[in-house]
This record gives C-alpha cells, sequence and structure tokens, in this order.
C-alpha cells in the first residue's frame, strides 16, 4: 500500500490472527476487537504476559547460569573484605550497569573498597592492558565487569595469573572459548536457559544485585531500576519479545518510581530538571533521544569519568555541576559533529562525486574524533541515500564507522574485504573497522566496486506495518487505556499502528506555534473522531482533497481536552486495499 504523503513509503497490513484466540480475548478482557488483535499478534497464547508487566513479572537471578558462582565468590569477599574493582564499558548501558553494581554491593564492603572504571574510546571496549595493570598493582583481588568481558578472554587470564579472580556479567554473544573466569553471568552463554534472553548489561547487573540482596536477606532493590531503565532504553535491546516483557518491567517501574521523585540517582534527577523533562510523563523517547545522549557525549567529547560520577553522586550541589558538564560536553559533541560534516562536504565537492552516482561515501580526516565517526557516518548516509564510511587516519592505522541505507549489509560488505582490514565488527545497518593506512586506497577502490554490484539493495526500504484496521466506533476512551497497558514502547515492541479505511476529513485547521501541525476531524461511515497530525501542516491540501482515502494513525490521547485523539501518521490510496 502506498503513501500518499511520503513518496517510496509502503505500508503493509499484519495477518490476523487465528479467529478463536481472538475471540478468547476479547471475551475473556471484553475489550475492542483491535485491541484483542494485537494483543493475539504480539503475545500468541502468552497474551496475558503483555498487560501492565511488574515487578510481579521480574525472573528469579538464580534462573541465571553462573548467578550462583558469583554470589558464592561475592559473599567470600565481602566475608574477607576484599577490594573489588569493577570494569564497565563508557557507553550509557556500561555507566550504568557500573552505577548498579557499584551502588548495590557497597553498604556490604568497608568504605572505599570497591573501585570502578568505566575505560575510554582510546582503549577501545572491554578490559585493556592498563586496566589488568592498574589492578595487579593496587593489589585487588576480585575485578567485576559489566556489559563486557564476554569476549576478554586474554585480560582475565591475566588476571587470574595474578592471582585476581573475574567475575564476568555481560550481555554480548560470546565470541571466542570461554574466558577462565570464577563465574560468567550472560544469558547469551550456551545452555543459559534465562527466559529473557535480551536483558542490557545493566539488566545482568542488576539481576546480579537482585541476587545479592536475597543472599543477605534483603528486599529486592528496586531504587536502582531509575539506573537500569536508562541503560535498557539506551542500549536498543527489544522491550518485549512474544510474552516475555521483563525490560518493560523495569522501565514501567522505575517510570511510577521517577515520578514519584525517588530513583537513586540525584545526578539523574538533576539532569532531567536541566532539560525540562516532564517526569510525571517519562516516556522512552525522552530518555533515548534527550538524556542518554548527553551521558554518551561524555564518550564522545569530554571525560566517560563525568557521566559515571553524575549516576552515583550524592550530593544535590555535585549532581547540579555534573549535569552542567555534561550538557556542555554535548555542545562540544554537536559543535565538533557539524564541523566534520562540513569537512566532509568539503571533500565530496573537492572530488567532484556525487555520492548517488558512486553508490558509497568513502571519506576520512586526519585525527578526526573517532567518538563522532559514527554521527557523521549516520548523517551523509540519510542525506545521499548510499551507505557512508568515515575514517580518521592516524599515523599508521585508520579506524573507519560505517552505517549502511536500506536493505544493503555492510558488515558482510566489510566481511567480504577482511582480508585488508586489521579488525572489523558490527551488523547489518552499522559496523567500524580498522585498517593499515598502506591500504586505505585499495579498500576505497574495492568497496565501490562492491556498493556498484549491490546497488539494488540500497533501493530496498522495508515496508512499515499497519497492525490492525480500526473502525472508528471501536475508538473509545476504552480503547486508550487497553493500549496504555501495552506501553512502554520501543524497539521489539512499536506503537501500534492503526488503519482506519475508506475516511474523509473536516474542520481542517493548522495549530502551533509555528502552525506545523494539521488538526481535524476525520469521519467514516456515520462515525468521526478527533485527529491531529504532528509536523503535519504542509499536507494540509492532501487531507482537503482526501476523499475515499484511509488514515494511518496511533491512538492517542489530547489533554486539553482530555479526550481520545488519533494521532495521523499517513495517507494512502483507498483503492489500492
Ligand atoms: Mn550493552
Amino acid at each position: 500500500m502506498r503513501s500518499i504523503l511520503r513518496r517510496g513509503r509502503v505500508w503493509d497490513v499484519s495477518d490476523l490472527p487465528g479467529e478463536s484466540l481472538t475471540t478468547a480475548i476479547r471475551t475473556t478482557l471484553s475489550c475492542a476487537e483491535p485491541f484483542a488483535v494485537v494483543l493475539a499478534q504480539r503475545g500468541g497464547e502468552d497474551w496475558r504476559a503483555l498487560i501492565d508487566p511488574s515487578l510481579d513479572d521480574l525472573h528469579s537471578p538464580f534462573l541465571l547460569d553462573g548467578m550462583a558462582d558469583a554470589l558464592d565468590r561475592i559473599q567470600l569477599a565481602i566475608a574477607r573484605s576484599e577490594r573489588v574493582f569493577i570494569h564497565g564499558d563508557f557507553d550509557a548501558d556500561g555507566l550504568t550497569g557500573s552505577a548498579v553494581l557499584y551502588r548495590g554491593m557497597r553498604s556490604f564492603f568497608p568504605k572505599n573498597s570497591i573501585k570502578v572504571e568505566v575505560g575510554d574510546r582510546v582503549h577501545g571496549h572491554g578490559l585493556s592492558k592498563p586496566f589488568v595493570l592498574r589492578a595487579i598493582e593496587e593489589g585487588f583481588s576480585l575485578v567485576l565487569t559489566t556489559d563486557c568481558g564476554i569476549s576478554s578472554e586474554d585480560e582475565i587470564a591475566q588476571l587470574k595469573q595474578a592471582g585476581i579472580d573475574t567475575i564476568v556479567t555481560d550481555h554480548h554473544l560470546p565470541t571466542g572459548s570461554r574466558p577462565d573466569a570464577v563465574a560468567i553471568v550472560d544469558p547469551h552463554q550456551p545452555g543459559d536457559t534465562y527466559p529473557n534472553k535480551h536483558l542490557a548489561g545493566v539488566g545482568v547487573a542488576f539481576k546480579l544485585v537482585c541476587g545479592l540482596y536475597e543472599r543477605m536477606h534483603q528486599p529486592m532493590p528496586v531504587h536502582l531500576l531509575d539506573l537500569v531503565a536508562l541503560g535498557t532504553i539506551a542500549d536498543l535491546v527489544p522491550l518485549s519479545h512474544r510474552g516475555e516483557s521483563e525490560n518493560r518491567a523495569f522501565i514501567r517501574e522505575a517510570f511510577t518510581l521517577i515520578a514519584r521523585g525517588a530513583g537513586s540517582s540525584l545526578g539523574l534527577r538533576a539532569l532531567f530538571a536541566k532539560l525540562s523533562v516532564n517526569t510525571k510523563k517519562l516516556s522512552t523517547m525522552d530518555i533515548g533521544y534527550l538524556v542518554a545522549p548527553k551521558l554518551n557525549a561524555a564518550n564522545r567529547a569530554g571525560d566517560p569519568k563525568v557521566a559515571f560520577l553524575l549516576l552515583i553522586t550524592e550530593s544535590a550541589e555535585q549532581a547540579e555541576y555534573l549535569a552542567e558538564i555534561l550538557i556542555d560536553y554535548n555542545k562540544d559533541r554537536e559543535i565538533a559533529q557539524t564541523d566534520m560534516i562540513a569537512q566532509a562536504d568539503e571533500q565530496l565537492r573537492d572530488n567532484g562525486v556525487d555520492p548517488r552516482d558512486a553508490g558509497l561515501v568513502f571519506l576520512s580526516g586526519e585525527y578526526w574524533n573517532e567518538g563522532i565517526l559514527g554521527l557523521v557516518a549516520s548523517n551523509l548516509s540519510d542525506r545521499f541515500g548510499v551507505p557512508a564510511i568515515v575514517m580518521s587516519r592516524g599515523d599508521r592505522v585508520s579506524r573507519g564507522s560505517c552505517r549502511s541505507v536500506g536493505s544493503f549489509d555492510i558488515s558482510a560488505c566489510l566481511h567480504e574485504h577482511r582480508d585488508l582490514l586489521l579488525q572489523f565488527g558490527g551488523h547489518r545497518m552499522a559496523a567500524g573497522f580498522t585498517v593499515a593506512n598502506e591500504n586505505v586506497s585499495e579498500l576505497e577502490e574495492r568497496l565501490l566496486e562492491y556498493a556498484d554490484r549491490h546497488r539494488p539493495e540500497m533501493e530496498m526500504r522495508a515496508a512499515s506495518t499497519i497492525d490492525v484496521r480500526l473502525q472508528l466506533n471501536d475508538v473509545t476512551l476504552r480503547l486508550f487505556t487497553n493500549l496504555t497497558s501495552l506501553g512502554p514502547y520501543g524497539p521489539g515492541n512499536r506503537e501500534p499502528n492503526f488503519l482506519v479505511e475508506g475516511c474523509s476529513f473536516e474542520d481542517l485547521t493548522l495549530v502551533g506555534n509555528r502552525r506545523q501541525h494539521l488538526k481535524g476531524r476525520v469521519s467514516q461511515g456515520g462515525h468521526s473522531a478527533s485527529f491531529i497530525g504532528f509536523r503535519m501542516a504542509k499536507y494540509l491540501e492532501e487531507f482537503e482533497r482526501g476523499e475515499d482515502v484511509s488514515l494511518v494513525c496511533h491512538v492517542g490521547f489530547d489533554d486539553w481536552r482530555n479526550d481520545v485523539q488519533l494521532r495521523a501518521l499517513d495517507l494512502v490510496e483507498s483503492s489500492e486495499l
């Protein structure tokens, strides 16, 4: 089904689930048909677990392989008052994971016996040589990892040789052989049967702390959930999979906690305030687009330690100050990004080749900020509609970051040219690599040639999905309330898209301070409902002309009128159905 408003945009309507299941759900809940359909589509027979997940839906930490061994070792460390060194990764997931381990373990240890290192871009992901040396030099006897460690085999072996035990908590896929750690907690380990395979790094860290609290006969440390929610949203892990909704339970509980002004992190609260985030009505978008980027700015254009300190500080004054620094880092990051994009555009002009003709953007600059390469590659691939590779040229080695478009698999592309690369990794849409400088021009030549051969894949845009058809008489407050029980929305749990077929529009007006939004009523078969299209003023004419078209929309709520309201997303031709 083609969009009337946006060229090249295509919608597919999902298949209806089995009628008996939908009917069973509808009678059980006495709810509108479209809601029953969405539940059946997403949860199958496990549909009940999708509704309002809460703390009761969390799984026992002891279902994770390695949990008992990890806790035995931590309890031994508590009994012996050992000194513990925590290593986390420097992104939002690793930072919140480190903060959860630190805050969750601190009270069981003597003062100042837990130290945290969050790494940095220079040393890359995972444990590093300097970290190992420090652990040895400073006399630690136990190392804990969070959001990393599963592939730090060499470093963990070195620690062991020096008499230091390691407990790995991670959520990455195991790559090589099993590190020689005292315990490994990672839901992706072979043989692990933990029900929620999509825990973020911070989720695994939280499970470890929950296990510890259980062993120490203390109630679950729910106050840490603000940190768990932040890392889980920032890491883009699926929030639901079939009925399994533990990640959503974390976030729902955290949002309730934060709305009450509670939660463990004073710093996070200070950051919310400075960013004017409405904590009474938090959404995953606020966290994903406003808050998490400020933490990540620290590793791109500042010092990740500042972000970690913000998450653990207990002084309101320091929280204010650190939040301010993070916001400054983010401004620096924006300036650096704008500057690098300008340099990239200048190079493209100098080359005189339109990337759209070449099929690939391939650019590099001397000592470009490696924390920003990926953001710039994203900008270029978005603008030109072709994959983009942006590299920072060092003295002997260049480091590249790649972003893809359509169904072009950038990881497969790197894999095919691995003979030229020193290191590479990533997935379909985003990847990174290092290459010796003397191989750069051959790499460019071969990648351009490869891109040319795989041109059609770049044009292939995945169709967006309409979940279910909606009759306007089903648009009730009840339906809206039912739908809120499916939140929060995010990866793996998209907000349901509805299709109102054969409708027309009236009372169309432009609203908003720049009259950028389109508002009105939609009618279908004798029923009507109010709708708003955010930033859709430019489509006024298409809506006015719309006769017997179909509206793609979300079911939302209008705070002013205190009533249910459709949120327009697109218009499609009815005749095409
Ligand atoms: Mn992670």
